[in-house]
């Protein structure tokens, strides 16, 4: 299983391919149109957010309802497109147009913590309206788009089920030992504002967006998703590249803003002894064998443990601070101080649908390596066997 995205901020649509994905996966459009509005959710988004529609079709792959076994092709337009249509034109257009457009000035101001600077310096721009574009989290969209397919897929197959959550915003925390989120808390978390599982400790998230948004200021936090139902036995120990955790982890990084993934306790483990560390194991009623805990959030070497699996990202504040930052003019290379339009205060609630995305994306790769097939019956059936023929499950 493969996929790219390409698209632009402000350009038409973003768009995006899964490639090898089995036949028979049922998803509609209003699949892709709720994990859309799911990724719009979260209290602390900016004004685009409330504008914006995403405007999702197939183009690609499903054919009333159901893949056919192809490429899955997904646009999603953006409805920005009219006042940016002169803008980021694909082809040439008269300057004549644009002259004197607000939104065609160079931006020469780049903003500290976003790819502006670097990537000016990389691909040799002089402005850093070509980086901002593609370097935006308004690509994750598409991401989400692939997800909500990959999702629908693992559900059908293998009936694995995603949720994501917010366990960090700012110095607030849900605190320890607080339930993992089961598949039937998603409806909840999607109705809380910062889609945190412990309602007392989403009130304090909400006071402290507030504050950050009277303040000027803006905020990040860490995100969790868990994944239930997984057999053992996804990924491999034999080579780093095809470890779960290290796929999950670059996949995870991969996201705009992402600064850190973590596997179950992960930094946490660092500090307690090796005896304190491990899930010990025993025999299951009824047959078969269990962990006593979680800790290593479901994966040992590299490879799905049966257990429930969680992998955490932490998200950097925003970049793009209201009381903007110190930088250079790069047009005379005098200081000066950076560019700043609009900002979400806080699109950590966002990130967890992101997340999600991207860890149906790697877990539906990964056990399509395992099980195979180019059906959902098929591959289905691969996994049934699979497991009947492990000792002791
Ligand atoms: C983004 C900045 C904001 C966000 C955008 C991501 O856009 P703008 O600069 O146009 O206000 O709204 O996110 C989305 C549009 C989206 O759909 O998530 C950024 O710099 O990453």
């Amino acid at each position: 299983l493969r996929w790219l995205t390409a698209g632009e901020s402000h350009g038409p649509a973003l768009v995006a391919i899964l490639e090898g994905l089995p036949a028979d996966v049922q998803v509609t459009t209003a699949d892709l149109a709720a994990a859309l509005a799911r990724r719009r959710l979260g209290y602390g988004r900016g004004a685009r957010m409330k504008f914006e529609a995403d405007d999702v079709t197939f183009v690609g792959g499903v054919r009333h309802g159901v893949t056919m076994g192809g490429p899955v092709a997904v646009q999603v337009g953006n409805t920005e497109w009219p006042k940016w249509q002169q803008v980021m034109s694909a082809d040439p257009v008269d300057p004549e147009a644009v002259e004197g457009m607000a939104r065609n000035a160079p931006l020469t101001r780049p903003r500290p913590g976003h790819a502006d600077l670097a990537g000016m310096q990389k691909y040799g721009f002089d402005e850093s309206r070509p980086v901002l574009e593609r370097a935006s989290a308004r690509e994750t969209a598409a991401r989400v788009a692939l997800g909500a397919v990959a999702a629908a897929f693992l559900r059908q197959a293998y009936d694995v089920r995603l949720v994501s959550h917010t366990v960090e915003l700012g110095t607030v925390a849900v605190p320890a030992g607080a339930p993992v989120p089961a598949p039937d808390d998603v409806e909840r978390l999607d109705a809380d504002p910062l889609r945190c599982i412990d309602a007392e400790t989403s009130q304090a998230m909400v006071d402290e967006v507030d504050t950050a948004r009277r303040e000027g200021d803006t905020l990040g936090g860490v995100v969790e998703v868990v994944v239930h139902g997984l057999p053992p036995g996804v990924g491999s120990y034999v080579h780093g590249d095809r470890k779960l955790d290290a796929r999950l982890a670059g996949a995870l990084m991969g996201i705009q803003a992402i600064k850190g993934v973590e596997v179950g306790d992960g930094f946490g483990l660092a500090r307690t002894r090796g005896s304190a560390a491990q899930d010990e194991i025993e025999p299951a009623d009824g047959g078969g064998v269990r962990r006593t805990s979680g800790r290593s959030g479901g994966i040992e070497g590299g490879m799905s443990t049966g257990g429930t699996l969680r992998v955490r990202a932490a998200m950097k504040p925003i970049s793009t601070v209201p009381r903007s930052l110190r930088t250079i003019d790069t047009a005379t290379g005098e200081e000066a101080r950076a560019h700043h339009q609009r900002s979400d205060v806080c699109a950590v609630p966002a990130a967890g649908v992101v997340a999600e995305a991207m860890t149906a994306l790697v877990v539906a790769q990964l056990a399509l390596e395992k099980f195979g097939g180019d059906s959902v019956t098929e591959t289905a059936r691969n996994l049934r066997a699979y497991v009947e023929s492990i000792p002791r499950t």
